[in-house]
């Protein structure tokens, strides 16, 4: 499990920093967005610091594909109406150009009753 004591998502995982958690097992956290953009809006990551999907290799596929399986899961959660009326957007920002502000990898999952979509 790598750690970078420099980043905030690894200490909000350590609970150095409060969040608003929504879920946490041995190799994810996720937990809602300090600024949301929509009614439901929270972050998952892996609990090993990744800086962006741009550092990730295919020993990491298993991972991601756990959370890109367990992020439907966690939307209906959160209040997500079902697929197909319902849904979310599931957004990972991916360094400068990408609009990356934090540098541990994250999926935002985004959703809730319309209007919320930016683009
Ligand atoms: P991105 O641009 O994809 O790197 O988005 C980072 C998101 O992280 C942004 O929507 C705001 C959120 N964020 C940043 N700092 C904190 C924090 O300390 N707590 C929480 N809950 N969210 C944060």
């Amino acid at each position: 499990m790598n750690h970078d004591p420099d980043c905030i998502f690894c200490k909000i995982i350590s609970g150095a920093i409060p969040s608003r958690k929504v879920y946490e097992d041995d190799e994810v956290f996720a937990f809602h967005d300090i600024h949301p953009w929509a009614p439901v809006h929270f972050l998952l990551v892996p609990k090993t610091h990744i800086p962006s999907m741009a550092q990730a290799g295919p020993g990491h596929a298993p991972l991601l594909g756990r959370m890109m399986v367990l992020a439907p899961l966690l939307a209906a959660e959160q209040g997500c109406r079902p697929y197909p009326e319902g849904g979310f957007r599931i957004l990972v920002n991916t360094g400068g150009d990408g609009g990356q502000e934090v540098h541990h990898l994250h999926l935002h999952v985004i959703g809730g009753p319309r209007p919320w979509l930016k683009g």
